[in-house]
């Protein structure tokens, strides 16, 4: 049984290749941040108890900031493949905490890959590294393939460049066998909700129950080729079996503007987006990647990797499952509006038993 180890399990990628990995028969060990509430909500559906026998999933704390940490993982479990997710993926949030956004998503990746050579498991273990398409920033052609020059124009995306280039270093220097999957936007109902697809696909379900009026937005004029997350760790997958390590372009080869994105997801629920889309400046970044197009032409060649799900496909599942929330939302609003007293001590004086009661219906415990 093959044995693989994630960074960034409990984010949108890491929960959909975790169920990849499992179905496949893995065993998945990942590293989780220690927080103060819960962080695994995207894998819980995945997690067992850990004293049932035949457990495929362990989950480990760890941070990216800890190399002795890693270093230890690395020894204990002693993984086959390793999957490294996790980050601060955020680029507008990078423009906010670049020092930490540096640590984290460009020095993370060279302790991790420290970690696996101190270990002694460079030769033997497979590494894939989460690049980005943002490494493409300001656009030398297009569309944007293997050879196209990088760009960067964020903190995220200098850390990321910093990532990849390590990455490359170590399967040359060292010989292991790592790969950069260089990843176009790739959405879901798991995105995070201040991603822009996200929050847009949120925004028109809630407007749409009447939970919310109005979003507001950065730049709409942006281009991005966004894929299903679910396609995409197929391809990371694909990558790590390969008999050579190599980097690839993942994306779906078509791009739309945010502004097509909110017509589309708006439209699906009979709404005209621009009754509610309102312009805030604080969501533009100082420096913007205005179009991202890729070309995964090496990916379909040397993979036999494509995409599955198409724009129109991908925005209908997101819309689908946020308007699932939206109704659960107001369900709940409803229900708390059901008054239920809390029960007296039984031996206090009066207690008594009381069935729930509308509010509008409140009956007076004495
Ligand atoms: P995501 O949802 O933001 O998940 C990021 C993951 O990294 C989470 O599990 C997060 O943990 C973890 N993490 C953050 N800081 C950490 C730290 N200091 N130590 C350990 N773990 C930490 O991102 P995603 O969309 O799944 O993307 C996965 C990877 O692909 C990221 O590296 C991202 O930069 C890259 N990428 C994403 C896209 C895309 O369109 N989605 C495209 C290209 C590349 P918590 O859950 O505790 O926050
Ligand atoms: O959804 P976004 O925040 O994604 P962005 O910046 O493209 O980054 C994502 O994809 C990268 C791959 O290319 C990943 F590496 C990265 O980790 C992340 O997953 O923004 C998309 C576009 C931007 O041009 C942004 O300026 O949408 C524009 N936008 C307009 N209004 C907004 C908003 N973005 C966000 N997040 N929020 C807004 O209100």
């Amino acid at each position: 049984m093959k044995r693989a180890f994630v960074t960034g399990i409990t984010g949108q990628d890491g929960s959909y290749l975790a169920e990849l990995l499992l179905a496949k028969g893995y065993e998945v060990h990942g590293m989780i941040r220690r927080s103060s509430s819960f962080n695994t909500q995207r894998i819980d559906h995945l997690y067992q108890d850990p004293h049932i026998m035949g457990v495929k999933l362990f989950l480990h704390y760890g941070d990216l900031a800890d190399a002795v940490r890693m270093t230890k993982l690395m020894y204990e479990l002693k993984p086959d493949e390793i999957y490294h997710l996790g980050a601060q993926s955020h680029v507008r949030v990078s423009f906010d905490i670049p020092d930490y956004t540096g640590d984290v998503t460009g020095m993370g990746t060279i302790r991790l890959l420290e970690a696996i050579r101190e270990s002694g498991l460079g030769k033997k273990v497979r590494f894939y590294q989460a690049s980005s398409s943002e490494l493409y920033g300001k656009v030398q052609e297009t569309p944007q393939r293997e050879t196209t020059p990088f760009y960067p124009r964020s903190p995220y995306a200098c850390a990321k460049l910093y990532a990849y280039w390590a990455t490359v270093n170590y399967r040359e220097a060292y010989n292991m066998h790592a790969s950069n999957g260089i990843l176009f936007n790739h959405e879901s109902p798991r995105r995070g909700p201040t991603f822009v697809t996200r929050k847009i696909t949120m925004a028109a379900a809630r407007i749409k129950l009447g939970l919310q009026n109005r979003l507001f937005l950065g730049n709409l004029d942006a281009k991005r080729d966004w894929g299903f997350a679910g396609d995409y760790v197929e391809a990371m997958w694909r990558m790590v079996q390969q008999d050579q390590p190599g980097d690839y372009v993942i994306a779906t080869g078509e791009t739309h503007s945010v502004r097509e994105f909110c017509e589309e997801a708006f439209g699906l629920v009979g709404l005209d987006w621009k009754d509610y889309v309102r312009h805030d400046a604080r969501y533009e970044r100082p420096s913007e990647v205005d179009l991202l197009l890729g070309d995964p032409s090496k990916a379909r060649r040397v993979l036999g990797w494509k995409p599955r799900v198409t724009f129109k496909e991908l925005t209908r599942m997101m819309m689908e499952a946020d308007l699932k929330l939206a109704r659960q939302e107001l369900a709940i609003q409803h229900s708390e509006s059901i008054e239920v007293p809390l029960m007296m001590t039984p031996k206090s004086k009066g207690s008594q038993k009381v069935a729930p009661t509308k509010k509008s219906q409140k009956t007076k415990v004495k």
